[in-house]
């Protein structure tokens, strides 16, 4: 059955509107030069005739809302950042999360590394907004190609005058610093990255307070996700209401969706928040040739996952919500009927125990007999129990965790049982994994 509010199946398809990722595909669309030749800088030029607090109205006005996971609104958070001209109050920064890691998670090192200079561009005016003279890109460390390509961007706009002291004759100076992280996934939950920034080992702090009132060096920090970010020039230079011409009131924009796993033409698609993922895979080419869509997850793999009977639920922040998982990165993983479920919640789940950073018991003991039990199961040793088990845990680490780590170790497990509770008795009542020997080759 459809959720009652999903979309008509029947109607006109939604089109894609590719804004950031419009000339992707030109020769060296990393350069300045080609920045500059798609209005590349433009917006900066005119975000520094504005008032800083005119930038903030720009953003919240345009509703848009942060693309790293949760889904906050980007000029509401803007706006905690204290707005007096106070010269003896601490300095404010801005730090991007550059710290892509979620797997399925793919969409930020592509638009860095296609279009470094949008970025730059949306990092300085945030920067100019919240009063900062000082920003950070806090990268995924692994990354080598993306951060020399980054770094490259940040020398050509400092020797451009876009960067640095009386930007664009401005008066408004702001120095950007491109930082490399070491590798670990908890760096990209945002407390955790400031403590790594500081050159701490990275774990989550306590919130409240928050970035916005004690952040980096406990000053006033704003922490946005790179595509969040990278929006803000083309809301700058054509407005909010253009923004809210696509999407819906509550979500309204464009965003980048990346399917990936047993589709046809994986990649980026750039549509309105709402897109729906059947309409998703008519430009993806669909589900891999000769299969069918078994399950997926709507915003990665911290996501409680969705089946075939998903297909039609609009994807924004609150339809997803409603149907029971989140939109979170908007990463589309796609999985057909050849996959083992079991298999491919217990790699997630490994991922989470290597990644767990020890902090919160909760978390950092539940994960490890999560993937102690699991195995099991996998390997068809379990037994009724173990379901009990892995449902018990779970629950022992939803919402009881420190930082949103715990909580997507569990979602995939709850929303894995719920849906396919048969395949896991299959194991136990088969003593083996029903998909050996013609396993998916996704999964090892
Ligand atoms: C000031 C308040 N600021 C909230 C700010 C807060 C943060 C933002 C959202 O997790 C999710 C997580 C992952 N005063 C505030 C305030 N803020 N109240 O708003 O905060 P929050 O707590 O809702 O979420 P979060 O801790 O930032 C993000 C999910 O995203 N996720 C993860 C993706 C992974 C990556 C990656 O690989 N890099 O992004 C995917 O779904 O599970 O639920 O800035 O400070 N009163
Ligand atoms: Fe660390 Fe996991 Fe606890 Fe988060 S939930 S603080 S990652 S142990």
């Amino acid at each position: 059955q459809p959720p009652a509010d999903a979309a008509d199946p029947a109607a006109a398809p939604t089109p894609l509107t590719p804004v950031l990722s419009r000339y992707w595909d030109d020769p060296r669309s990393w350069t300045l030069d080609t920045y500059r030749r798609h209005d590349g800088y433009r917006a900066l030029d005119k975000a520094l005739r504005m008032d800083p607090d005119q930038v903030i109205g720009t953003v919240k006005d345009s509703g848009l809302r942060g693309r790293g996971g949760a889904g906050f609104p980007t000029g509401t958070k803007w706006g905690f950042i204290p707005q007096q001209d106070d010269p003896t109050a601490p300095p404010h920064y801005l730090v991007v999360n550059a710290d892509e890691s979620e797997p399925g998670t793919c969409k930020d090192m592509p638009l860095i590394l296609a279009t470094p200079h949008a970025l730059i561009e949306g990092a300085i005016i945030a920067a100019y907004a919240i009063r900062a003279s000082r920003a950070f890109i806090y990268l995924r460390g692994e990354v080598v190609p993306v951060l020399r390509r980054l770094q490259a961007a940040v020398a050509e706009a400092y020797d451009a005058g876009y960067l640095g002291r009386n930007i664009l004759g401005s008066g408004y100076d702001l120095d950007l610093v491109v930082h490399a992280g070491a590798g670990a996934y908890i760096c990209g939950e945002e407390t955790a990255l400031l403590d790594s920034l500081e050159g701490r080992r990275g774990q989550p702090r306590l919130r409240p307070p928050f970035p916005a009132v004690a952040g980096l060096y406990a000053s006033p920090t704003v922490v946005n996700n790179v595509e969040s970010i990278a929006s803000v020039p083309p809301i700058i230079l054509r407005g909010p209401q253009w923004f809210r011409s696509m999407g819906s009131t509550e979500s309204p924009g464009f965003t980048l969706y990346s399917l990936s796993g047993h589709v046809a033409r994986p990649g980026q698609y750039e549509a309105p928040l709402g897109i729906t993922l059947r309409e998703l895979l008519e430009y993806a080419g669909g589900v891999r040739a000769g299969h069918r869509l078994k399950f997926w997850t709507p915003g990665g793999s911290s996501t409680p996952l969705f089946t075939a009977d998903h297909l039609d639920v609009p994807l924004d922040y609150e339809h997803v919500a409603a149907a029971g998982s989140m939109l979170g990165t908007k990463a589309l993983q796609i999985f057909d009927e050849t996959t083992c479920v079991v298999r491919a919640v217990l790699r997630w789940t490994e991922f989470y125990e290597h990644e767990s950073c020890g902090k919160c018991t909760p978390c950092r003991e539940g994960t490890y007999w999560l993937v102690q039990i699991l195995e099991r199961l996998e390997a068809g040793n379990g037994t009724d129990s173990d379901l009990e088990k892995l449902l018990d845990i779970s629950d022992a680490i939803l919402g009881k965790s420190f930082c949103a780590l715990g909580d997507g170790a569990a979602s995939p497990i709850m929303s894995s049982i719920k849906h396919f509770r048969d395949e896991y008795l299959a194991h136990f009542e088969l003593g083996r994994c029903p998909f050996e020997p013609e396993r998916s080759t996704l999964l090892p």
